[in-house]
């Protein structure tokens, strides 16, 4: 039997075929309807109603795909294809996925659970699917030409396999990977713990909430709409489930709930995830739970390529925390890469005589970049703002890889719509300071050679000054004049 979900705040729609209380006789040798997602919301923990229980987790901007119990097997059917994912609000891409979205769905089992996988391609090439991170025979690994050929456009293959241990893994083609995963195609899998008599696990603990999700990244040329695929190292789309900040839901907890969130990472380069306002530990890795004598707090875990990461906390504090990647590039959105340095340069009379000869001609950052933010750009069509968010302060000025923690007293248990903005007690938000500003004391050793902790051996040739305009305190400026 297909569970049918209730909606996240009555958005989303899933087309759930089949949804029969009992699977028929030709049912059993029939390939399960495949179930489709085409929007891009959280939605709810998919409550197991079939099979044994356990706690399941909610994907980021995505979903778990239903299963059907055949003799005991747990049956689910994947669909490659290409789909149409919405980034963030306002911004399409053409990307590859599985069961109408990248990532696909996530496939939550139990430990010790045989699982049947149907893997139909419907692009336009060869694919195939490695379970990432599971222990199975040699020839369902799903490596082309190795230990399978590749699936032909339109055939369908059939994985099957234990779930033997339990975890946090990954599932993404091993054909043409260079292609198939900068358009997309990955997705994530969860294999909860089967629980002994007492209920427990050893290493793994119960949680209240449970997030996951897949680090990606994608080029994909402002006023486009498919990702360059031959781009190894300048991606300008650092994605969450393909998805890109002001366009990740935030992870909404109760205050002292027990927190995990699982991340894996599959670009190519390392993202140093750091949660805000909280340690964390770290749980798991893609070898299985970590034993609790090598677990140490942390408020950063850098995740390599490949690797998954599960993090554990206790949502203690209140508020609206920051949870970022900490490469501040991966905080930013499509943008050109060839930007120079302009702080400090005034070019407000060029920029003028510049635009009569290109009219798009734009001058970036002589403040810094977080007028950027703000100013009116005109972008091509279907281009994500490079840093966006509007929060109850004014503008976040970020973009890729960031979200928001939010951990409230009165938010109900299993609720996960967003609460809204924070509200500060009084007394409690940084505020200017208005009194009298002293002159900062100086280091003087330089004056005085001999005297500092570190004096100079020798001073440069000749002093040099690079001479910058500096901004003015209050000033308008901006770049309403170009
Ligand atoms: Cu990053």
């Amino acid at each position: 039997m297909l569970s049918r979900r209730r909606m996240l705040g009555g958005a989303g729609a899933i087309t759930a075929a089949a949804a029969a209380a009992t699977v028929s006789k030709v049912a059993m040798v029939a390939l399960p309807e495949p179930v489709l997602q085409t929007r891009p919301d959280t939605m709810p923990p998919l409550v197991p109603n079939t099979g044994r229980p356990y706690n399941p987790v909610v994907t980021l901007n995505g979903w778990t795909l239903p299963w059907r119990m055949n003799q005991g097997v747990k049956e689910f059917h994947l669909v490659a294809e290409p789909v149409v994912r919405e980034m963030a609000p306002g911004f399409k891409a053409h990307l590859w996925g599985y069961n109408g979205q990248s990532p696909g769905p996530t496939i939550e089992v139990v430990e010790g659970d045989r699982v049947r996988l149907f893997v139909t391609n419907r692009l336009g090439e060869l694919t195939s699917i490695h379970w990432h991170g599971q222990r199975l025979p040699n020839g369902m690994d799903g490596v082309t030409g190795l230990n399978q050929p590749g699936i032909p456009p339109g055939k369908t293959y059939v994985y099957e396999f234990v779930a033997r241990r339990p975890g946090t893994f990954m599932y993404h083609p091993h054909a043409d990977e260079m292609v198939q995963m900068a358009m997309g195609m990955m997705g994530f899998w969860v294999t909860h713990p089967a629980l002994g008599k007492g209920g427990k696990h050893p290493l793994i603990d119960e949680v209240d909430r449970d997030f996951c999700f897949l680090l990606n990244a994608y080029d994909i040329e402002p006023g486009s709409a498919t990702p360059k695929i031959m781009t190894m190292l300048d991606f300008n789309l650092w994605s969450w489930n393909s998805r890109i900040f002001p366009g990740i839901d935030p992870l909404v907890v109760r205050k002292m709930d027990k927190v995990r969130i699982r991340v894996g990472n599959l670009t190519m380069t390392n993202h140093p995830i750091h949660l805000h306002g909280h340690e964390f530990l770290i749980t798991g890795t893609d070898g299985g739970p970590t034993p609790r004598s090598a677990r140490q707090y942390e408020v950063t875990a850098d995740i390599a390529v490949g690797q998954m990461r599960q993090l554990d906390f206790v949502a203690d504090e209140e508020g609206d925390w920051a949870f970022h990647c900490h490469k501040s590039h991966h905080t930013m959105n499509a943008m050109g890469h060839d930007v120079p340095t302009m702080i400090g340069v005034d070019h407000r009379g060029v920029a003028r005589q510049i635009t009569q000869l290109i009219p798009d001609y734009m001058v970036m950052g002589e403040r810094g970049m977080k007028d950027m933010t703000e100013m009116e750009m005109p972008l091509p069509d279907n281009t994500a703002a490079m840093m966006a968010g509007q929060g109850p302060f004014g503008a976040v000025g970020m973009g890729g890889m960031f979200s928001v923690l939010k951990v409230r007293k009165d938010q109900a248990r299993g609720d996960y719509r967003d609460p809204g903005w924070y509200r500060h007690p009084p007394g409690t938000v940084a505020y200017e300071f208005t009194g009298a500003l002293p002159d900062p004391a100086r280091f003087k050793a330089e004056a005085s050679p001999g005297l500092g902790s570190m004096p100079s051996m020798a001073k440069p040739a000749r002093e040099v000054e690079v001479r910058v305009r500096k901004p003015v305190p209050g000033g308008s400026g901006g770049h309403a004049g170009h």
